[in-house]
């Protein structure tokens, strides 16, 4: 599996070139692309690339590989993200979240010229949910209304905790995250916009019609879905 997480963040690169401002995303695959990143700007010299990550993670993990970093509010333009998924189906749409880095991800993947997402095959499904829940931000006071709420969906939301101990996990922003099962879901676009008008919902987890281009890690190599 680590093979494969590799083998398309080495593929990832290709679409790198001088000048280009990258969204950094979160998770494994990802780090690798952040490692490979900063090689590269090494040892071809690239002057003016710069990374704006969207966690405190990956922005920890730019700057120990030498990659220049911005926020996305000294930035004018993103020209490419680069980014994992949890689940990807067959019109690209996607789950992502399982970093508790949702929010950020989206408005810098939503903002890219071109969303690059890496996986292994495990990721690709027939529908979303089928395997992952869908995590959902939310300001931590209304977690309980908001796995309440959800149930309208004919779904059932948990609060993700770190640990009995160390109690809710707790975003970059502050918040809290439901992870969300749902029996079906049939129109990932809609979803997403559904759970988005719940009050107190910060973000979730279905990218629905933003992924331009996924490399798939398989045992044949890397495949190429857009
Ligand atoms: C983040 O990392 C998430 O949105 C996604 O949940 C996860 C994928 O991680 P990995 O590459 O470790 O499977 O980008």
């Amino acid at each position: 599996m680590e093979e494969l997480k590799r083998a398309v963040a080495k593929e990832a690169l290709k679409f790198i070139e001088d000048d280009m401002i990258v969204g950094l995303g979160t998770g494994s695959t990802t780090a690798y692309f952040i490692e490979y990143l900063g090689k590269l700007i090494m040892e071809e010299e690239l002057e003016d690339v710069y990374g704006v990550p969207t966690s405190y993670q990956s922005r920890m993990l730019a700057i120990e590989n030498g990659v220049p970093v911005l926020g996305l509010d000294e930035v004018d333009a993103i020209d490419i993200a680069v980014d994992g998924a949890d689940e990807v189906d067959p019109q690209l749409n996607l789950i992502k979240g399982r970093g508790a880095a949702l929010t950020m991800e989206k408005i810098i993947e939503y903002r890219a010229g071109t969303f690059l997402v890496l996986v292994d095959e495990s990721k690709l499904v027939e529908s979303l949910g089928q395997k992952m829940p869908v995590p959902i931000e939310v300001i931590p006071a209304a977690w309980r209304a908001i796995a309440e709420e959800i149930e309208v969906f004919n779904a059932t939301a948990e609060l993700r905790m770190a640990s009995k101990k160390d109690g809710p996990v707790v975003t970059d922003n502050g918040n809290f995250i439901l992870d969300a099962r749902f029996h079906r879901i049939e129109d990932p676009l809609d979803l997403e916009i559904e759970l988005n008008n719940i009050p107190g919902v910060v973000e979730n987890g279905i990218f629905a019609d933003i992924a331009d281009i996924v490399l798939v890690g398989t045992k044949e190599g890397v495949k190429r879905l857009e």
